[in-house]
């Protein structure tokens, strides 16, 4: 119950308005200080970040794991602006985040009043819905609206404006009293009518190849159960796009591993590309069809039937024309499942052998293509190393965080998920660097209790640094892993193919890493010996912190097809 104290500010009210909805962790720096001061008083945990960047995809990584609203809270003005990145990730990603900002006193507004700014303006583009409260008496329905605006249908970021001395007057009682908790997702559960789901149910009966492409949706809907239910009830192949790695289990015979833009040589994709190729049947789920995960809209041929659920109707038919199933991924699969019992499905039990074969074969290319990186001696260390070094210990448990750049084409191209709603955590919305520490930071918060691991490229961790002190001080034990090739990898090599040559700023002086950590009370180890990884890894997970600093080889990069050219004429 929404309290009813007629003394209380209405800070204190925004307080139990987030504990009703069942908020534990607020991500701030001490702003705006009247709430954050609230809700510690009533137990709520202030997550201390060094860097509203950082807090903001903190409060991301949290919202993915948990299955919670991720709340961010920062000052007006500059602080205001350094969560546009993160909440512009969250939009791009589906991640619900309320982000709660300080705004100057409502009397001051439009004079110049230290750090005013149109804050309104500053959030239209990077959130679904941003509005300023301006009347004490309606802040249980505000900040409920931005519950709910962050986490009903297409989840976002949504952000409060909360003007200082607001913060400070009495909350008068409601008109109405609010009891309901809105502070998880997805909100609502909406799935498509009986009629679309049994022609769809005959269609994948009929088909002579379907396959299905399993988007961040399946995660986001909590939708891996069914999503590995249908996938053995109806024979399917499963393909997951970047976002939505570990929607299914990778060692099961009919999963096909990750579709995108990882086709070049020593790729899986440049084997199960085939099965795509031939598909006259493709079921999307939960995917915004976005070029890294289509390898730039090339890879459903134009001949193929397709089907796309998702929760978002603007996200059907944006790159494919397709079959419409509006509905969140975990209802329209269940209900999918029920209308498959009422068709005949022998023909897609009957090619399953083959297909298990097919598939079989594709894995096995790629682990004969790779063998030479994968069990690499060399030194500088092969990346491909590392991440087999990683694949022994990992379990469903684990989750697994990435930075933008080859960090994330490592991890989503080299590891095997080994559970069906295994997380590998990326911020693929926008593919910005910095996010890798923050995020398992933010995942850490959610599942205090298991591994969480991070891999970072040497320039994006560069952005995070400082939140090294955070997770030191915060004790969230996370084992971090930093790719130091030297260089900005993507940039140097995108920038090659494209003019031959690169510029200035790819190539860094001499840092190092451990000795940063340790200067924040991490416990840290250089590794130059691939001997030493398995090791250091399993201390990382056992004990952590640890922040392993793994000197790579700079001449390596992931199989991408904008290097395929190049790969192969070496
Ligand atoms: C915030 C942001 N700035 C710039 C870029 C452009 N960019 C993409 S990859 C890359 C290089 C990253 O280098 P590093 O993190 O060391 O990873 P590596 O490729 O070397 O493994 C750059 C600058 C970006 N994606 N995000
Ligand atoms: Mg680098």
């Amino acid at each position: 119950m929404t309290q009813q104290n007629p003394n209380v500010t209405v800070a204190q009210r925004i307080a139990n308005i987030l504990r009703r909805h069942g908020v534990e962790f607020i991500f701030g720096q001490s702003l705006p200080s009247a709430v954050i001061l609230a809700a510690e008083a009533i137990g709520i945990r202030q997550i201390a970040y060094r860097q509203e960047n950082m807090g903001g995809a903190m409060a991301d990584g949290y919202a993915r794991v948990s299955g919670k609203v991720g709340v961010v809270a920062a000052q007006n003005g500059p602080a205001a602006t350094l969560l546009v990145p993160p909440l512009a990730e969250a939009l791009k990603a589906s991640v619900p985040i309320v982000a709660l900002v300080q705004d100057v006193e409502r009397d001051q507004t439009d004079r110049n009043a230290f750090q005013d700014l149109d804050q309104i303006a500053l959030f239209q583009s990077c959130t679904k819905w941003v509005r300023r409260v301006t009347v004490p008496e309606r802040i249980d329905d505000y900040v409920d609206a931005a519950f709910t605006a962050a986490a009903s249908g297409r989840a976002g970021p949504a952000a409060l404006l909360l003007p200082a001395d607001l913060l400070r007057a009495e909350a008068k009682s409601p008109a109405v009293v609010r009891s309901k908790q809105l502070g998880h997702w997805p909100l609502d559960r909406v799935r498509p009518s009986d009629d679309a789901l049994a022609e769809v149910a005959s269609l994948i009966a009929a088909a002579h190849a379907p396959i299905i492409i399993a988007g961040g949706g399946v995660h986001c809907g909590g939708a891996t159960h069914e999503l590995a239910a249908l996938q053995q009830e109806a024979c399917l192949p499963v393909f997951t796009t970047n976002m939505g790695k570990g929607a299914v289990d990778e060692y099961h015979p009919l999963s096909a591993g990750v579709l995108g833009s990882l086709v070049g040589p020593r790729s899986l994709g440049r084997y199960s590309y085939g099965l795509v190729e031939d598909a006259d049947l493709v079921i999307l789920i939960g995917t915004r069809t976005n070029q890294n995960g289509t390898d730039t809209w090339r890879q459903i041929p134009s001949s193929a039937r397709v089907v796309h659920i998702d929760v978002d109707p603007v996200e059907i038919g944006r790159n494919y024309e397709a079959i419409r199933l509006v509905g969140d991924a975990r209802e329209s699969l269940a209900a999918l499942r029920a209308a498959l019992t009422r068709v005949d499905l022998t023909r897609r039990h009957g090619d399953r052998a083959r297909l298990e074969e097919c598939i079989a074969q594709y894995w096995k290319g790629f682990e004969l293509d790779r063998h030479d990186v994968v069990t690499s001696r060399s030194r500088p260390i092969r990346p491909e190393r590392v991440m087999a070094e990683l694949q022994d210990l990992l379990t469903g448990d684990v989750t697994v965080v990435a930075d933008a750049s080859y960090s994330s084409m490592w991890v989503l191209g080299q590891l095997r998920a080994r559970a069906s709603g295994m997380r590998f955590i990326t911020p693929r919305g926008l593919a910005g660097l910095g996010w890798g520490v923050p995020l398992a930071i933010g995942a850490k918060v959610a599942r205090p209790g298991k591994p969480v691991i991070a891999v970072v490229g040497d320039g994006g961790f560069a952005h995070s640094w400082a939140e090294l002190e955070t997770m030191v001080r915060m004790k969230l034990p996370v084992t971090i892993v930093v790719l130091n090739n030297g260089i900005l990898g993507f940039q140097r090599d995108a920038e090659t193919v494209k003019f031959g040559t690169y510029t200035t700023a790819c190539h860094f002086a001499e840092v190092d890493h451990a000795k940063l950590a340790e200067a924040c009370g991490c416990p840290a180890v250089r590794v130059e010996d691939p001997g030493e990884l398995a090791f250091h890894l399993h201390r990382g997970m056992d004990q952590g912190p640890l922040l392993i600093e793994v000197m790579t080889d700079p001449a390596a990069h992931p199989p991408l097809s904008l290097f395929a050219k190049m790969d192969e004429a070496a």
